[in-house]
């Protein structure tokens, strides 16, 4: 058994090895070694790939099993005492029943196997907006990428030891090993009886049955979102699904740092890593996916990235459209569900270059004939497949990326995936109209999203999936920051704005070849990020309308884009449609139907003057 001087880390490991019946018990300090010397086992196994050392330096390719490939929202439960607080939008169980089934699963699930103790920290060690957590697992390769994706190991121990507390992650792959069993290339259990559940009041993440990414690297989805927007919520502080960026002014090296929430396939990773096409300005990297904000002293919210690394979807990542992203991934990096290529490196669709002949796909099979591969229905690397990058290899990375005490956010972002309505760039009025903006994030889906009509899935803050408990009082959490006494008499909120890349024109054959988007999108963001710059300092000129302040002409910098983007673009990708927005209107008054008993009345007043406003 493992001897820390932290006695409740003993009890608790000792309760959990006595129910889970490990053969042995491991305490991982976090050293490279540790890492290389687990990586290996796992080759040795035939769990892994160790990849080409002169490729890609200290670098694993694992393929998990087929059914075992994403998070999984239907198995994803909130058990808070009372149904209502965990809303409508999420998955509930009495946390008792919860706690007995799941007791049930884990008696000896890990016969056979290793059990390893990770002490981690979510943000910079000892940071005074960081957390401290211990994942329980019986995988090497959570291990392996808890070492990428968090501070692991000896140093987050200390700090547990010393304060006697952190929050418990229990996780194991759910397949014992019972006298000798062979173990499966990759261990899980079948969809049913995987289980990814939060206890929001009592602070605990248990998870079965999933290896896979946010199901059992604990630190990310359930402890930095699930747990942490309810510990948000009781302690006066923000626990999103954003970006971070920085963003500076060359002339006057003056920054910005801009905070930035999306739902899935809007280019979040792309927005972070931005590289931009107006000369003048630079953009780095803090965080990709998460962060966690608290007003300091003079009432300032400052923003922390809770994790190290980057957990990025590896398809369609190449040197033109992330440049950082692939160097991210040069050395040290967990590769899973890609392409593995006859000289041990990696490939995926859309990397930029043709995928070599003897390429093994993401389910173990040979190419031969890469050309006549149908990329949709059999993709060499699955779609959800995943590169495990530590952030420091990003040449974007931000020199305070690491700050323990963040960095001040000037601007929250939303923005979605909308064909139409939603203008470029719009900016809200004031604190309350930017939670509105932020309550009915949403994106244009097509009917062949299997399961779903056709039509705008809302996906608030971009928390669908992530919000501890109820979305409404979420909404509610957001609506009251800017009256905390933390904040000071909220004179110092960040200004919001909502953006949309994805506005589309069907009539103009000129944009036909520019796939039919009025905006070009990836670098040339960089121009609407310095128009939002200004903005901030209370500068450039905006006009009003009934859904908020849009630029005025001119405002945007457009110099150097294709001659299809011109002004008379410009005007159709501002344009605020009153007839659209009355049909937005309808849609907004369906999807807060769902909250109804806890949609707060700031919200509902809002949608009221936008009513108003558009004569309705
Ligand atoms: O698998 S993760 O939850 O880490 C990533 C995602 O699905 O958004
Ligand atoms: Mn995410």
């Amino acid at each position: 058994m493992i001897k820390t001087n932290c006695a409740k880390l003993n009890t608790w490991v000792k309760m959990w090895a006595d129910i889970m019946q490990p053969e042995n018990v491991v305490l991982c300090d976090g050293s490279d070694a540790e890492f290389t010397r687990l990586m290996d086992e796992c080759v040795a196994e035939g769990l892994a790939k160790k990849l080409n050392e002169k490729k890609r330096p200290n670098s694993y390719y694992f393929q998990s099993d087929p059914s075992d490939v994403a998070r999984v929202e239907g198995r994803t439960f909130i058990c808070s005492r009372k149904q209502e607080d965990a809303g409508p939008t999420n998955n509930w169980m009495d946390p008792k029943e919860m706690k007995r089934i799941l007791i049930g699963k884990y008696t000896g699930c890990m016969k056979g196997r290793t059990m390893y103790v990770i002490p981690f920290s979510m943000g910079p060690l000892g940071g005074p907006i960081s957390q401290l957590g211990v994942e329980i697992t019986d995988s090497a390769y959570v291990v392996g990428s808890m070492k990428i994706m968090t501070r692991m190991g000896a140093g987050a121990l200390k700090l547990i030891e010393e304060k006697n507390d952190f929050i418990p992650c229990i996780h194991s792959v759910g397949k014992p090993l019972p006298d000798g069993l062979k173990d499966a290339k990759w261990a899980c259990a079948p969809i049913d009886d995987k289980y990814i559940v939060q206890f929001p009041e009592e602070h605990e993440i248990w998870t079965y049955g999933s290896g896979y990414g946010g199901n059992a690297l604990l630190g990310k989805k359930c402890f930095a979102l699930r747990i942490a927007s309810k510990m948000a919520q009781e302690e006066g502080w923000l626990a999103e699904h954003m970006l971070i960026l920085k963003l500076t002014k060359e002339a006057t090296k003056e920054t910005k740092c801009v905070c930035a929430a999306f739902p899935s396939a809007c280019g979040k990773t792309n927005l972070a890593m931005l590289i931009p096409t107006i000369p003048g300005w630079k953009v780095e990297t803090i965080g990709d996916d998460i962060a966690w904000m608290k007003f300091d002293e003079d009432g300032y919210l400052r923003a922390i990235n809770p994790e190290a690394g980057f957990f990025g979807v590896a398809p369609y990542t190449s040197a033109k459209t992330n440049k950082n992203a692939l160097d991210s991934c040069s050395k040290n990096t967990i590769f899973t569900n890609v392409g593995y290529t006859p000289d041990g490196d990696i490939w995926w669709e859309g990397i930029g270059y043709p995928c070599p002949k003897g390429t093994i796909d993401w389910k173990g099979n040979v190419v031969d004939d890469p050309e006549s591969r149908d990329e949709d229905k059999n993709p060499v690397a699955h779609k959800n497949s995943r590169f495990a990058a530590p952030a420091a290899n990003c040449p974007g990375i931000a020199s305070d990326w690491e700050s323990p005490k963040g960095v001040k956010v000037d601007a929250i972002l939303f923005g979605g995936r909308r064909p139409n309505t939603v203008p470029l760039v719009h900016e809200a009025e004031d604190w309350a109209h930017g939670v509105f903006m932020g309550s009915i994030v949403g994106s244009e889906v097509t009917a062949a999203a299997i399961g779903l009509k056709a039509g705008v899935r809302r996906d608030p803050f971009a928390m669908l999936p992530f919000c501890g408990y109820n979305m409404g009082d979420y909404f509610q959490h957001w609506i009251d920051m800017e009256k905390l006494p933390q904040a000071k008499g909220g004179k110092h909120m960040p200004k919001i704005f909502f953006v949309n890349w994805f506005r589309r024109d069907k009539e103009n054959p000129a944009l036909k070849s520019e796939h039919g988007f009025l905006w070009p999108g990836y670098g040339d963001n960089s121009r609407v990020l310095a128009y939002i710059f200004d903005r901030c300092n209370g500068e450039g000129k905006t006009v009003d309308t009934p859904i908020g302040k849009v630029p005025a002409p001119g405002q945007i910098n457009i110099e150097g884009l294709k001659s299809c983007y011109n002004e008379e673009t410009m005007k159709a990708v501002l344009t605020v449609n009153v007839d659209e927005w009355k049909e937005e209107v309808g849609r907004i008054e369906e999807h807060y139907a769902k909250f109804a008993g806890h949609l707060p009345k700031e919200l509902s007043d809002r949608l009221a003057i936008l009513k108003q406003r558009l004569g309705m």
